[in-house]
């Protein structure tokens, strides 16, 4: 009886294996199990914080061509100058990469409390940071000849931190990918280009950094299809567990959203996502960009992401030499002084528990029996008395991150107030530890009621 039933599973299943291979789809992660996608994307649903790297050549002109300051994001310089191809290459001379020290890169994001790299192995310009077979526009043609991508890949193996490749796999305004109408000699057809240039060489960003990438970070579905974006997401399957984002087209969505430049108000409904953003006003580096975000906001950012659930990619364009403009340095050591007290409310934690506090955010962590919620106080109350709304679970205790005091716990019928001292501990976000046992119980308000929606919405701005 046993031995029939065991044939019947093992039938069932060899029908099951072979109907699915009859639907193949090339997503390698088409037929995921929930079970399979949570532990896949567990590193980085625990990591909340990145580094993303924007360099390239775009560093060399630093955001003036001819003497003119080119508005607009460092990197798409040769789009919005209208810089021709056989200029722009010329700019591969001056990147010399003389002051790349990649240990330097990956100590000063670890000292910030990220727990991952993404970084630009080519961007729009075509130039790739890495030697290929499939064009000899990047590294080889600058003083630094050599790959820039493997020492890097080699100092984040040794300090644990994850590295993620962004692959610009549509527009190519040097190799005839889309997105170049302004030089004629960028020619090839978008299905050439795709065979040609962009499948070769996402094989190469595949192939030669041993345990990495970890991520494909694709960017701007210009112009592709479901047929071109097949032959890139079958790829994946080269790498095991590769985490890629939504932006390759084609209809895939891959396994994050890219909210870009913005924090979503209240985070993404059933999805995993990530805000990428500059630290100045551009992605790639240029001179005169001083527009510099405070300390307090990304620290700020930092919590309200993790707060709805999300991870932040703080961006770092590096000059043509190689180093962290000072301004990065010091926001990343600052941000890494507000982690080394404070990084447990952010590593791990998930989505907050209250639908609004007027004083801040909170982050939590759930354990078997019971959990913490860390309270990041933006506003410091002035009474000494922080108020927690709605919070029915049984409060076991409240401690500040910063020094650890002990704070006193009033549990009312309806919220719980903390009492804290008089004067903030740290100005950008002081985080409170409030343990509680049992189930989470909190009675949230309803939500704001939705804005009334204008009659016509104004068109979504293109990625
Ligand atoms: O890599 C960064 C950007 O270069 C890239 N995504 C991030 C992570 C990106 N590609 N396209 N976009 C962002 C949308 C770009 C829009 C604009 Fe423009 C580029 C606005 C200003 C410059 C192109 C030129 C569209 C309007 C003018």
């Amino acid at each position: 009886m046993k031995m029939i039933r065991l044939s019947i599973v093992a039938l069932l299943l060899t029908a099951f294996a072979a109907r699915a291979a009859d639907t193949a789809s090339p997503d390698p992660y088409a037929n995921e199990t929930k079970e399979q996608r949570d532990a896949r994307m567990a590193w980085w649903r625990e990591a909340r914080f990145g580094m993303f790297i924007h360099w390239g050549v775009y560093a060399v002109p630093a955001g003036t061509y001819n003497g003119k300051q080119i508005p607009g994001i460092g990197e798409w310089i040769m789009n919005r100058g209208k810089i021709p191809k056989s200029e722009y290459r010329t700019y591969a001379d001056k990147f010399t990469a003389a002051k790349y020290d990649p240990e330097k890169w990956v100590a000063l994001a670890k000292a910030a409390g990220m727990k991952y790299i993404v970084i630009t192995s080519k961007h729009h310009d075509g130039f790739t940071l890495f030697p290929s077979a499939a064009t000899n526009w990047g590294v080889g043609l600058s003083p630094y000849k050599n790959d820039l991508l493997k020492p890097l890949a080699e100092a984040c193996r040794k300090n644990g931190i994850k590295l993620g490749f962004y692959y610009s796999q549509a527009q190519d305004w040097n190799n005839g990918g889309a997105g170049n109408s302004w030089d004629p000699t960028n020619k090839r057809s978008m299905d050439e280009y795709i065979d040609q240039v962009a499948v070769p060489q996402v094989k190469e960003i595949l192939s030669n950094y041993g345990e990495f990438p970890a991520v494909i970070w694709w960017d701007t579905p210009h112009d592709m299809n479901p047929e071109r974006a097949a032959k890139l997401i079958a790829l994946l399957k080269m790498k095991p567990g590769i985490i890629h984002n939504n932006r390759l087209g084609g209809g895939f969505k891959g396994d994050t959203d890219t909210p870009e430049q913005h924090i979503p108000a209240t985070g993404i409904k059933d999805r995993d996502w990530e805000t990428c953003m500059t630290m100045n006003g551009t992605w790639g580096y240029k001179s005169y960009d001083d527009n510099w975000k405070s300390t307090k906001t990304l620290i700020q950012n930092l919590a309200d992401i993790a707060s709805k659930g999300g991870n932040y990619l703080l961006n770092v364009g590096p000059t043509a030499e190689g180093e962290f403009p000072q301004p990065i340095i010091e926001r990343l050591t600052q941000i890494g002084k507000w982690m080394d007290v404070n990084g447990d409310s952010i590593h791990g934690s998930s989505a907050s528990a209250f639908t609004k506090l007027a004083w801040g955010r909170c982050t939590k962590k759930i354990t078997a029996d019971g959990g913490t919620l860390f309270l990041h106080v933006f506003d410091w109350p002035a009474d000494g008395k922080l108020v927690v709304p709605g919070l029915k679970s049984k409060v076991t205790g409240a401690k500040l991150l910063a020094g650890g005091a002990k704070l006193d716990v009033e549990q009312g019928a309806g919220d719980v107030t903390v009492k804290v001292p008089a004067a903030a501990p740290d100005a950008n976000d002081s985080v409170i530890a409030l343990d509680y046992t049992g189930t989470l119980d909190v009675n949230n308000p309803p939500p704001d009621p939705e804005p009334a929606k204008a009659a016509k919405a104004p068109a979504k701005k293109k990625k």
